[in-house]
């Protein structure tokens, strides 16, 4: 079939039913954008619902001091046009937010995508009909749209969570969470400023905000280990090298478990020598991004010994990073073993805490009571304040869906189908939930993320293609193959120490109710596993699927 034939089944389906469109998507990020791209490339009649002012999701929102990569910047743009990668420099190999946020809209701007996203509409609820075999998305304001499909792309880590603590609303100052970041930059010169958190954002936040701050305090609960991110610009040469090498990139990223462009080394921990080891380490510790985190030994997550020898290494780092021996106590983790947690990447963040003005707080010991007008009281101590900064992350993977009321068949509401935990098929469907598209859903495989995303569109694009030729009009997860995935997603966690500790990654959010105990929230097998079960299921003529 020609792709207008395409086009004119698709319109066909869809205006037969009375549908305004053949697809609505919610979220402009990286996902929502491509998959409006792949959308009309099939001739469908798309719109997508935006909540922020422009496109770019996580790096529309994010614009923290100090956001960046800590994927290489080349292996984390789109891969799908050929010309856009030729084109577009990245400045730096680990490229900082406003630069993606440029290279975002530049996307935009090519494909001309936002004559069909309509910004600064948040979506309030969207209910399927069975009857019509399509979904009604109704936002905030009140207006309503009816569609086939339903196409969530609404990131994993797009809903920002506050502490659980009594007072944020008095505090007259400055105060803002990292995910909500003013559009104009902040200036922290001669202020005295609080940074409640020590995540990756935490971390990122805090090296830039020591340097013109009069004072920052930090107020740590739980350290992470860090490694050095070794970020520096790329040169004319690199670029053109980078350039020449997109497809041998793209490649790799595709063959690696979470694909980045590292890899897990074959060797076991004690295979060899403890002079091999230590050398490697001390290697892996000097080189840039996730290296010392995927592409160490491969049983550095699931062997304790191994992770004991990894984390006794890095301990021994930010002991001679700091000069405060009780400082660096405090900044060295004795709850959890290195990466078994994201691993925050940092640029001189242990030196931070080697200036006089800047102070670490431990919240374990003495937590934030409440915040004051004037600043933070702790069960030790009042602070004062001009400006806080709220490093308190997201109410990940499922946070997003939760406050969308989606019901699915017989009204079935989403956020009840998944109290229990989530259950998808492959991440992308939910039995019960006919037509609704997931992208980045629970239990998808994540890793560098737009490598993840852009097969998730792509298979979504191929299913609705086969739709489309089939004159098919709805598409539903079989129970059993949603019970199939679940098993493979339990099974891929087991013997992992990841599993063991509590973070966003395990389903742990202390600020976010019935988000206490750890859940298998996450896919922790390979993106190349993930992607032969889902090629599988297509290949098969989607055996898994109920589809009429
Ligand atoms: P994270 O990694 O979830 O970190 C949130 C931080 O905020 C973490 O250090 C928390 O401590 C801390 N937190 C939360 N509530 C409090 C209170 N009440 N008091 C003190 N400290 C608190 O979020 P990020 O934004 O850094 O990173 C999320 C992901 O975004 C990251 O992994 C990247 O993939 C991008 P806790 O550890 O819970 O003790």
């Amino acid at each position: 079939m020609s792709n207008t034939t395409l086009a004119e089944t698709g319109h066909a389906l869809a205006t037969s039913a009375g549908f305004d469109y053949d697809a609505l998507v919610i979220g402009a990020g990286m996902s929502g954008m491509y998959q409006l791209i792949r959308l009309r490339q099939l001739g469908l009649r798309a719109r997508v619902f935006e909540a922020g002012t422009g496109v770019g999701g996580t790096w529309y929102w994010n614009r923290y001091p100090g956001a960046r990569f800590d994927s290489e910047s080349y292996s984390y743009g789109y891969s799908f046009d050929e010309e856009l990668l030729q084109e577009w420099n990245w400045s730096e190999h680990f490229a900082p937010q406003p630069e993606t946020l440029r290279y975002l809209n530049r996307v935009a701007d090519k494909y001309d995508l936002h004559r069909d996203i309509q910004f600064e509409a948040r979506v309030a609820s969207a209910w399927y009909d069975d009857a019509t075999r399509g979904w009604t998305v109704t936002l905030e304001d009140g207006s309503r749209y009816r569609s086939r499909f339903l196409i969530t792309a609404i990131g994993v880590l797009s809903t920002p969570t506050l502490p659980r603590i009594e007072g944020i609303d008095s505090f007259r100052g400055q105060s803002w969470h990292t995910a909500r970041w003013p559009k104009e930059p902040v200036d922290f010169t001669g202020k005295r400023v609080a940074v409640i958190g020590t995540g990756a954002t935490g971390v990122q936040t805090i090296q830039e905000v020591a340097k013109t701050a009069a004072h920052l305090t930090i107020f740590q609960r739980t350290p992470n280990w860090c490694a050095p991110l070794h970020n520096r610009p790329i040169t004319e040469e690199e670029q053109q090298r980078i350039k020449a090498s997109y497809p041998e990139i793209f490649r790799r990223c595709q063959e690696t478990f979470s694909c980045f462009l590292h890899t897990a080394d074959p060797r076991g921990t004690f295979e060899v020598t403890p002079e091999e080891r230590e050398a490697f380490y001390e290697e892996l510790y000097a080189s840039p991004g996730f290296g010392i985190w995927v592409g160490n030994f491969r049983d550095m997550l699931t062997d304790p010994a191994a992770n004991r020898e990894i984390s006794d290494f890095v301990a021994r780092k930010i002991r001679q990073r700091v000069k405060d021996p009780k400082v660096a106590e405090m900044l060295i983790p004795k709850n959890h073993g290195f990466g078994t947690r994201r691993l925050p990447l940092e640029t001189r963040y242990y030196e931070v805490y080697n200036q006089d003005n800047v102070t670490l707080v431990d919240s374990t010991a003495t937590p934030i009571e409440r915040i004051t007008p004037a600043g933070i009281k702790t069960s030790a101590t009042e602070y004062e304040f001009d400006i806080i900064v709220y490093a308190t992350g997201f109410d990940a993977l499922t946070g997003a869906f939760d406050r969308i009321d989606i019901r699915g068949q017989d009204g079935r509401r989403l956020k009840e189908a998944w109290a229990g935990g989530a259950r998808t098929f492959m991440g992308m469907m939910v039995d019960g939930f006919p037509n609704m598209l997931m992208l980045l859903g629970p239990h998808t495989a994540l890793g560098n993320i737009p490598r993840s995303i852009e097969y998730n569109v792509d298979w979504v694009t191929a299913l609705l293609r086969h739709m489309q030729e089939h004159g098919l009009t709805r598409a539903d997860a079989r129970p059993e193959a949603v019970q199939a995935w679940a098993e493979h997603v339990k099974s891929c966690a087991q013997g992992l120490l990841t599993f063991e500790v509590d973070s966003w990654m395990t389903g742990v959010n202390r600020n976010v109710e019935g988000k206490q105990t750890r859940t298998i929230a996450r896919y922790a097998g390979s993106a190349p596993a993930y992607r032969a079960w889902c090629d599988e299921v297509a290949a098969g003529g989607y055996r898994e699927l109920l589809l009429d």
